[in-house]
């Protein structure tokens, strides 16, 4: 395939409930859609799932923009593609970026699935035709709203219940959840909050029985995670900490953390995403897939990633609504009894709703 076309468009959607993390609360996802046209007609479309500011890694929409705009779409227009798998190479010049990078990968997936008539998830070699998910839940003001709020949750049939946490609002979270859900699978997610001076605290943990416990150290660190996974019985997993396969084979062989959660943007594509979870397999090491609020079109990718078989843990990718009045796919992510089922149409498996597309943008370029 050659790219003729890419549209990058700005979109701004309204979350239906404000989500808080260690690092700060969301209350819209802005975020850059992709539009990608190939020399035949086929489209595909790709998300950017960075933030509009660098709290959770260091891109931004705005650099993302800028690196698509002057580096990425000028290396890739008009360049004969053969598989997908071929763009990290054509990209390797450019240094990290890499969910600028995921964006335009994730819709040159797409055409390539299209145009070799079968869906994302075949392409991928899922095994799954249903996928097992959870839901991240934000640090609500009191504790009687977050039972509430995970109450919630667990009645909508998340398979796992995950929670954020940051300092102050950490051990006495965690006490009260367990003593209201004794047996419900749960986590909790620092977003690196916390350092080794924290240690004692974070010992107190073993105490609730968490499946683990999501990034507590710095966000580039993977050798004080080794030290702190030495001193507690809960598996850590790393979110922040792992970009590329190779941060995957360090941290693992360090023992820095027993579960990785895989996210494609993070990691700089499905490609990357897919070698990570290859040789977690290898490793024994379970992997779920994150989320990072993404609209239906990221999630499609998400639930295609999943299908694969060491995504063995629930992951974040919630339905739409959970998140939003109207997604901008048709139809909308649906979860039903904590599953979703994997779509076996060719491509990602939902279709664009343009109107809707349009109603969320707040900024449109052409690039050819
Ligand atoms: O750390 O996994 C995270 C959201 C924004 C930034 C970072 C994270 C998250 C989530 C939400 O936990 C997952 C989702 O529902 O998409
Ligand atoms: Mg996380």
């Amino acid at each position: 395939m050659k790219i003729k076309e890419v549209i990058i468009r700005h979109l701004k959607m309204r979350l239906k409930n404000p989500f808080s993390t260690s690092f700060g609360t969301f209350h819209d996802k802005e975020f850059l859609l992709l539009e990608v046209k190939e020399e035949k007609g086929t489209i595909g479309w790709g998300e950017s799932v960075a933030f509009d500011a660098p709290w959770y890694t260091e891109e931004t929409l705005k650099t993302n923009w800028h690196m698509l705009e002057d580096f990425i779409i000028p290396l890739l227009l008009n360049k004969e593609i053969h598989h997908p798998d071929n763009i990290t190479d054509l990209l390797k010049g450019i240094r990290k970026n890499n969910m600028a990078k995921s964006a335009i990968e994730g819709a040159i997936w797409d055409i390539y699935t299209q145009q070799t008539n079968q869906s994302l998830a075949q392409a991928l070699g899922g095994k799954k035709d249903k996928i097992e998910v959870g839901i991240s839940i934000g640090i609500q003001e009191t504790i009687e709203k977050q039972i509430e709020v995970v109450d919630r949750a667990i009645k909508d049939g998340y398979k796992r219940i995950k929670v954020k946490i940051k300092p102050g609002r950490d051990i006495e979270i965690i006490r009260s959840l367990r003593e209201h859900f004794p047996d419900v699978p749960l986590m909790a997610d620092a977003n690196s909050a916390y350092s080794l001076k924290d240690v004692k605290l974070l010992k107190q943990l073993d105490e609730f029985n968490l499946t683990m416990i999501e990034q507590p150290l710095a966000y580039d660190d993977i050798i004080d995670h080794a030290k702190l996974q030495k001193q507690i019985k809960t598996p850590i997993c790393l979110d922040e900490s792992i970009n590329s396969l190779e941060d995957a084979k360090k941290a693992i062989e360090l023992g820095s953390c027993g579960v990785i959660n895989i996210k494609i943007g993070r990691v700089g594509g499905i490609t990357e995403a897919k070698k990570i979870h290859d040789y977690c397999e290898e490793k024994n090491i379970p992997v779920w897939c994150g989320g990072m609020l993404e609209s239906g079109i990221g999630r499609a990718h998400n639930i295609a990633l999943t299908s694969l078989s060491n995504f063995v843990m629930p992951g974040d990718t919630a339905g739409s609504n959970h998140y939003w009045e109207q997604d901008i796919i048709n139809p909308e992510v649906v979860v039903e009894d904590g599953c979703i089922l994997v779509p076996q149409k060719v491509g990602i498996g939902y279709e664009p709703n343009i109107d809707i597309i349009n109603q969320y943008t707040i900024a449109t370029k052409i690039y050819r």
